[in-house]
């Protein structure tokens, strides 16, 4: 897979792929993450990237210009299968989603900022427009970061048995069941006797039952999809 991330901030978007799962995924050729600075496709003399809005009021808009020529260029080179654009007003993320994304070969994620971006850009250019929840961040390039760790460690090969995706709260509408490791005693609070057991398939009923009680208890939503 190879993401495209177009921001105004690329700091931003430096430390959270340069460790663990996220780093390891493109080291092993399972994804290519870029990240470019809209600012350097401006042709304006001063390098802006945004302007006043049309009808007035506060807060500055991104121009069409530098996102269109970034997006032109790219568009040139291969072939895209979403356009996203990260804002407040999108749809909410959910796990659903992300296993959808994962299948995809060349995505663009646009980052917005300010007051957002011209709408012709969102109008002409943007397939897909996500949030990541119904409070506002400063801009996109957070969001973008959790839609990228959400998405890639689902591409097969990311994760290994241990970490694998498969048992992930939400994938089957659960939550998943509290985990405990050594020692067996601390302070007088004891690891559940089943777990200790070496009954497996008491173990995974008990497993199996805590999902449902913790899923009933902090998400009944989930078990009414
Ligand atoms: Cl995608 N962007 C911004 N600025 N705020 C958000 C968001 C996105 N998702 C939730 N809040």
């Amino acid at each position: 897979m190879r993401i495209d991330i177009l921001t105004v901030l690329p700091q931003l978007l430096e430390s959270p792929f340069a460790a663990s799962i996220m780093k390891r995924a493109q080291d092993k050729g399972h994804v290519e993450i870029h990240v470019h600075n809209i600012r350097d496709y401006s042709t304006d003399k001063h390098k802006n990237v945004d302007d006043y809005q049309y009808g007035g009021g506060a807060g500055m808009v991104m121009s069409i210009e530098p996102i269109a020529a970034l997006i032109d260029k790219l568009n040139a080179e291969r072939s895209y299968d979403e356009v996203i654009y990260m804002t407040p007003d999108g749809k909410v993320l959910e796990q659903n989603d992300c296993n959808q994304i994962s299948l995809l070969e060349n995505i663009m994620i646009l980052c917005g900022h300010y007051k957002g971006v011209d709408d012709r850009i969102r109008q002409h250019y943007i397939t897909k427009e996500i949030s990541i929840g119904s409070y506002v961040l400063s801009g996109g390039e957070l969001a973008a970061a959790v839609v990228v760790d959400a998405v890639v460690r689902l591409i097969p090969g990311v994760l290994n048995d241990e970490t694998s995706a498969l048992t992930d709260s939400f994938q089957d509408n659960l939550l998943s069941p509290p985990v405990f490791t050594r020692p067996p005693e601390f302070n007088g609070w004891k690891v559940p006797d089943v777990l200790l057991s070496g009954n497996q398939k008491e173990i995974d009923r008990w497993r199996e039952e805590q999902a449902y009680q913790r899923t009933k208890e902090r998400r009944p939503d989930l078990l009414e999809e």
